[in-house]
């Protein structure tokens, strides 16, 4: 096994998308820590940390003692970057200049409905760096993460896709370009979305960029990219060609057919049969709640996926999954963990005004995995940003530790590994 570079990480929590900052109470959790003793969590649109063990929260701030500005006017989420230090950073997608007194009237159809975001202006993300000692600095403007137009930020997700040791950002934004920041290093970052062919869609259209995460899913050592959208978009899958390219194949891997009529949101690579390879789970429902009012093709209430990955060519088994994916809401955040610590990878799914699902799998463990807690002692407690290269079989597989990643949901900070009918994970020689 080997450990490399700290570097990155980020968030969770579960909001729905249209949850404003006054939203109080609704939140989440969870997170990794911010030194090796806290627990970081959100409420009330700020961020507090909690001594692990129990203690008294309280509110995180940057070195001048003000509160660090999380929840833009409708506020979004986070996720936690990191420098060469070891401690977790922090990164704050934005989403648009929503505000009560600026409710527009949008209608759809002969109803009134959710206000395309274009309606407003997108408001920038932020980028915090972890001090150490408990605050934060604002260096959003300096690292060059400050983008003239923003984006409509939701969706955010870290890894080193070039593979040169220093984790990289993507940013899912809705209805405006995608971002992907090169980590330069020295806390410098270049947006690279539209060189590295990852800002669009298949037809050089901006999509709906709701979840994302980064994945290998095809075993060749390099991360790949994938996000969800709009239905009639299709969900997109960006596969990593080397030298800081990627290539579109959402359709060539038949995720555009298995995704087309689909809203989606949450999102993870996991490798639910322990075959080795990462599949894809996708929580889905459409955003207008009186979409039926105006269309027959739709509905508010969406199946969920679940993406077999069958040599890179996708298909959606869930029909043969069970009651989990027979589900139908208007799902939001997905979080991907061994709940049951049985060996196999079980989802939850948040949805909007209806109680959560849990979908426990069982059968995955019929095939054998590993899972695995990096423990830091140099850095984050939870050795986020940590990258395992391990060789099972012969197959080189590449898993990082993030955190944050997808869309409002945290999964298990445990690496899981497939293993197939193997029983041994080696260094790659
Ligand atoms: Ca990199
Ligand atoms: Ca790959
Ligand atoms: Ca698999
Ligand atoms: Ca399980």
């Amino acid at each position: 096994m080997r450990l490399r570079t700290l570097v990155v990480a980020a968030i969770l929590l579960v909001f729905a998308k249209s949850a404003s900052a006054a939203d109080d109470g609704l939140l989440l959790v969870r997170s990794p820590t911010v030194n090796n003793s806290n627990v970081v969590f959100v409420h009330g649109g700020y961020l507090w940390a909690v001594p692990r063990g129990g203690g008294e929260a309280r509110q995180l701030t940057t070195g001048g003692h003000e509160a660090l500005p999380i929840f833009s006017p409708d506020g979004n989420w986070l996720a936690f970057t990191g420098q060469y230090d070891g401690n977790v950073d922090l990164y704050v997608t934005r989403y648009v200049d929503y505000a009560p007194e600026r409710n527009k009237y949008c209608p759809l159809w002969t109803a009134r409905a959710y206000c395309h975001p274009n309606e407003y202006n997108g408001v920038p993300d932020l980028l915090f760096r972890n001090n150490g000692n408990g605050t934060f600095t604002d260096i959003s403007r300096e690292s060059g993460i400050l983008q003239r137009p923003s984006g409509n930020g939701l969706g955010v997700v870290f890894g080193d896709y070039d593979n040169d040791g220093r984790a990289d950002i993507y940013v899912a934004n809705d209805s405006t370009p995608n971002f992907l920041f090169h980590n330069k290093s020295g806390g410098k970052f270049e947006e690279v979305g539209f060189l590295a062919g990852v800002a669009m869609g298949h037809d050089g259209k901006p999509q709906a960029g709701m979840g994302t995460d980064m994945g290998d899913f095809d075993g060749d050592g390099l991360l790949d990219i994938f996000v969800t959208n709009l239905i009639m978009e299709t969900h997109t899958l960006y596969r990593n060609i080397g030298k800081g390219l990627f290539a579109d194949v959402t359709f060539t891997s038949g995720v555009a057919q298995a995704t087309l009529p689909y809203v989606g949101f949450g999102t993870a690579f996991v490798d639910y049969d322990n075959d080795m390879d990462l599949d894809l789970a996708i929580a889905n429902g459409h955003i207008i709640d009186n979409v039926h009012l105006g269309r027959d093709d739709t509905t508010y209430e969406q199946l969920n996926l679940l993406l077999q990955n069958d040599s890179g060519k996708f298909r959606n088994v869930g029909p043969i999954l069970g009651e989990g994916f027979a589900i139908m809401k208007s799902s939001r955040a997905l979080a991907v963990g061994d709940l049951d610590n049985d060996g196999d990878m079980d989802i939850v799914v948040a949805n909007v005004g209806q109680a959560p699902d849990i979908l426990r799998n069982d059968g995955g463990n019929r095939s054998n995995s590993l899972l695995i807690r990096t423990i830091g002692t140099r850095s984050n407690r939870d050795g986020i940003g940590a990258r395992l290269k391990l060789s099972v079989g012969g197959k080189i597989l590449t898993r990082d530790v993030k955190a944050g990643s997808g869309y409002l949901g945290q999964n298990d900070l445990r690496v899981h590994l497939g293993m197939a009918r193997r029983t041994v994970a080696e260094h790659p020689r």
